[in-house]
């Protein structure tokens, strides 16, 4: 039995980086559902379509929209659509971030500059244009969460260009938020424990780094799905109205260890 609560009664709320039933944006869709939310999801593209469909399917009357953040004309005309139908909008998750294969696997000082600006652009700068257009809808108040990894702060093997986009993705988070303070719009980031996901598929050592933050974080587990959807919940409810430009780790507490 899910207890149904009313944290986002009300709110109109946009969740991008919604991919499949393990993507951490579907977590949160379903803990912001649970909550009383009315959701908007994006794909990036026709191969995406057909699995966020179903998906906005169980949860029922979830909008779907095409957006490819790399494409200023697909942001212009999404947040044109959702301001057509929509009106206001309260919440903004994004939950997107890409990184070429080859820069995950070698070392990070091979990056070259084209991956390098592709890691940038999909994973940071598809914040800053989306969050601004968010934010002219955001009329009654509003909040803005990303997701990010503790690879911004220290070594973590293979996440290399990763890291600096999650670095600047965080201290983006901080300048958005001292610009749209005023204007009553929050900006934060949930830096997230390692979760099997799409996006970790792959991934050399993973398994190693799922079982030392078993063995090791203050809570001994992984961070399930559902926490993390919660975590969301409270930034983008009333209940954290005085918490912004901030980066909130819902990692079971392995951040905190030195050894
Ligand atoms: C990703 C790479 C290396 C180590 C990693 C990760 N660890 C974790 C992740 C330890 C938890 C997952 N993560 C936090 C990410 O931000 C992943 C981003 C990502 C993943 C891929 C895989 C497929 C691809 N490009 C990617 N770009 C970004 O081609």
């Amino acid at each position: 039995m899910v207890k149904l609560g009313n944290l986002l009664k009300d709110k109109n709320i946009i969740i991008m980086g919604v991919r499949n039933k393990w993507s951490i944006a579907w977590a949160i869709a379903e803990a912001a559902h649970r909550e009383g939310a009315s959701l908007v999801f994006t794909y990036q593209g026709e191969r995406e379509k057909n699995d966020v469909a179903g998906l906005a399917n169980e949860l029922g009357g979830v909008d779907i929209f095409q957006l490819d953040v790399t494409s200023d004309d697909d942001i212009d005309r999404f947040f044109e659509e959702v301001k057509a139908r929509y009106g206001v909008i309260h919440g903004l998750v994004h939950a997107i971030a890409y990184a070429r294969a080859e820069d995950l696997r070698d070392s990070f000082i091979n990056t070259s500059r084209e991956g390098f600006a592709l890691a940038m652009d999909i994973s940071v700068y598809s914040l800053v244009a989306a969050g601004r257009k968010a934010a002219e809808l955001m009329t009654e108040g509003g909040s803005i969460v990303t997701l990010t990894y503790m690879g911004s702060e220290k070594v973590m093997p293979g996440y290399n260009v990763m890291g600096l986009a999650k670095a600047a993705l965080e201290a983006g988070v901080r300048y958005m938020a001292n610009d749209l303070g005023p204007s009553g719009v929050r900006v934060n980031a949930i830096s997230a424990g390692a979760v099997k996901t799409l996006s970790a598929k792959g991934i050399k050592d993973f398994g190693s780094i799922l079982r030392h933050t078993k063995e090791n974080a203050p809570l001994r587990k992984n961070i399930e799905p559902k926490e993390i959807g919660d975590t969301a919940v409270f930034l983008l409810s009333d209940m954290s109205g005085g918490i912004t430009g901030e980066i909130l780790h819902a990692d079971c507490g392995i951040n905190i260890m030195g050894v």
